[in-house]
């Protein structure tokens, strides 16, 4: 689907509910000249995002793969890396976007066109502090995401209170991307569906054996720059395969729920 024909999504988030939908790209969210600018102020790190796992420069983080910002699976337990990381992160996305659409704004605008006209919000933990609204994921030459599900993600002990305030149970997953590699870096979709009986002693696992997937059919999808994916990554296991070549993939994001009061929806990474 176009950007420009957005209005024909309304209330899909309903489908996902109702499970009749598993994902919608939609394109052109911004124009892939806007995103080689973005590129190339991600690869110069500026605005100075912080960088995930800690490296002295961003030159040396260049060598594997690393976010900007931070995920709560990431983050030590105590969450105050993480609340601390998150409210320079949004601050920086700003600046990032300084002289376009605001991305916040934009995820906002769409998510609540998709939501019906629901209220699109940030969640709070119980001091006040904004969770991270997204992060950007940073893959260079012949970097892979492994197999993994979402809903193992809410197994993660930083997940407890956000479970409290929303149904991470059914979170869907959505990705802007920002440059797209040579070659490879496909997201992999499998047919292969979560249960909570694949999660050994329901722990948290970086990444999932390859072996649940083998018999499972696929899809690869990739999305252009500038283009959002938003698929049900809580329930669908996928995997971003290696990338080829030497231009690097980034993507902006993370995940989207329903809030347990029934009114809004929340986003975080
Ligand atoms: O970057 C992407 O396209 C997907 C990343 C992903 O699946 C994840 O980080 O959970």
């Amino acid at each position: 689907m176009d950007y420009s024909q957005l209005g024909t999504l309304e209330h899909c988030l309903d489908e996902f509910t109702r499970r009749t939908l598993d994902g919608v790209v939609i394109r052109q969210v911004y124009s892939p000249e806007y995103m080689q600018e973005i590129s190339s102020r991600i690869e110069r790190h500026e605005p100075p995002f912080y960088i995930f796992p800690n490296m002295a420069t961003a030159a040396e983080a260049r060598k594997n793969k690393h976010l900007y910002g931070i995920t709560l699976v990431a983050a030590g337990r105590d969450l105050n890396e993480y609340f601390r990381v998150a409210a320079g992160f949004r601050s920086h996305c700003h600046e990032l976007f300084q002289d376009g659409a605001d991305y916040e704004e934009r995820m906002r605008q769409i998510f609540s066109v998709l939501g019906g006209g629901r209220a699109v919000v940030l969640p709070r933990n119980p001091d006040g502090q904004d969770y991270m609204p997204a992060t950007v994921r940073i893959l260079p030459a012949g970097a892979a995401i492994d197999l993994h599900c979402d809903n193992n993600l809410s197994h993660h002990p930083t997940y407890a209170h956000l479970k409290t305030v929303c149904d991470v149970g059914n979170q869907l997953s959505f990705f802007l991307t920002l440059n797209a590699p040579g070659g490879g870096g496909e997201l992999v979709v499998y047919e292969r569906r979560w249960s909570d009986r694949d999660d050994v002693g329901n722990e948290y696992v970086v990444s999932k054996d390859a072996s649940m997937v083998e018999d499972s059919e696929w899809i690869a999808l990739k999305p252009q720059p500038g283009d959002l994916i938003l698929f049900a990554g809580g329930r669908i296991y996928h995997r971003v395969a290696p990338t080829e070549g030497n231009r690097p993939r980034y993507t902006l994001g993370g995940f989207l729920a329903n809030a347990h009061e029934g009114k809004s929806l929340y986003y975080w990474s």
